[in-house]
């Protein structure tokens, strides 16, 4: 959503209008003079508490990111690198376009780490070289941002058990061991662990069985989490984006081929019933044609899940209502408070 230079969007300015016009509109008497002295109270703490949002003090302060190749986490990185933070940018492969690309920063704060979250040698590597560079700079690690994830589609009865392994390998599994492995370092800082999920983290959809249960898993660990965490000071926040698939690289050319990938498998190993039930080698072509049309109907851009992924980072106190400004239609982003 577009911001003006005072820091609001095009959103917040209507609804301020809306509020001191409506009761103008309304009628001319002596009430409407009492509602609209009421609305200019309300416009100006409006604005006082949007301009005293408390943010942390950034410098030093370290952040690692998981899935920094493409979509939120790569965009993420780059906003924390340009905030001022010491980023360390976990990347499936380090020959990655995102992460030649990320090498480029001149701040000599961004970190890029080869980080396969499947892998226990990598993740510990990882650790290793994150604790490394704090004890040399003195700062601790303030957040981990669970962000690395698969996306995969298709009806249960075609799903191969292969892919509901995998993707449980990546989405949950990883998750946990990434978790797990940087808590001693968040628990110090009384830092922040976040966690992107989904909407599907919530809703169950036809075709979205595998991606789903991980999803609905993440929900669960971050719950969790959250209680655990609570008596060390460590707040878990989830993010739940919408229809972003277009953006985040989800749709990209080498999603699709891992996607046509994935079909070509299913339609092999597929029963005689199923592929008689189902028609299962045209249903699958047909599903690959829709797939790849449908990343023109998702949303266009990054820029409000990144909006919420630095509040949550950033914002001193995590209160519910100011987070929610930032929601959008296509996205639900909600903030698991203590309190
Ligand atoms: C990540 O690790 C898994 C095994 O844990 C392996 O199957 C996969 O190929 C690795 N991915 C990359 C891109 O290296
Ligand atoms: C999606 O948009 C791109 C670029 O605007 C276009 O080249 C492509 O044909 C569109 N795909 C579909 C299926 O509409
Ligand atoms: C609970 C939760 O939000 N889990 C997510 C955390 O991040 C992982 C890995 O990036 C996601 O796949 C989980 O679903």
């Amino acid at each position: 959503m577009a911001a003006l230079p005072i820091g609001l969007t095009y959103w917040d300015v209507g609804r301020l209008v809306a509020i001191v016009c409506l009761p103008l509109l309304l009628s001319c008497c002596y009430v409407t003079t009492v509602l609209v002295c009421l609305s200019v109270i309300y416009v100006a703490f409006f604005l006082y508490r949007k301009s005293t949002i408390k943010r942390i003090p950034i410098s030093g302060q370290g952040v690692l990111i998981t899935g920094c190749d493409t979509g939120f986490g790569h965009e993420f990185a780059k906003r924390l690198d340009s905030l001022g933070f010491t980023v360390f940018a976990g990347c499936l492969s380090e020959q990655s376009d995102g992460a030649k690309n990320l090498k480029t920063s001149k701040t000599g704060r961004l970190h890029v780490l080869g980080l396969n979250i499947t892998k226990d040698d990598e993740v510990l590597k990882a650790v290793t070289y994150v604790t490394k560079v704090h004890e040399k700079s003195g700062c601790g690690l303030w957040a981990l941002v669970n962000n690395a994830g698969l996306n995969m589609l298709g009806d249960i009865e075609l799903c191969t058990m292969e892919m509901f392994y995998k993707i449980s390998e990546v989405n949950m599994y990883g998750m946990v061991r990434v978790t797990k492995a940087f808590l001693p370092l968040i628990r110090k800082s009384k830092g922040r662990i976040l966690n992107t999920t989904s909407v599907k983290g919530r809703l169950c959809l036809p075709k979205n069985a595998a991606y789903g249960i991980t999803k609905f898993g993440g929900e669960a660990f971050s719950d969790v989490l959250r209680l655990e965490m609570l008596k060390f000071g460590v707040r878990v926040i989830v993010i739940e984006p919408g229809n972003y698939g277009g953006a985040t690289g989800m749709l990209n050319e080498q999603s699709l081929k891992a996607i046509k990938r994935d079909f070509n498998a299913m339609a092999e190993k597929v029963s005689a019933e199923v592929q008689e039930v189902y028609n299962a080698k045209q249903y699958l072509e047909d599903l690959y044609k829709a797939v790849c049309g449908s990343s023109n109907s998702t949303y266009p851009g990054l820029k409000p899940v990144v909006d919420a992924m630095e509040d949550a980072v950033v914002s001193t106190h995590l209160n519910i209502d100011i987070l929610l400004m930032e929601a959008t239609p296509s996205m639900m982003y909600i903030a698991l408070l203590h309190d």
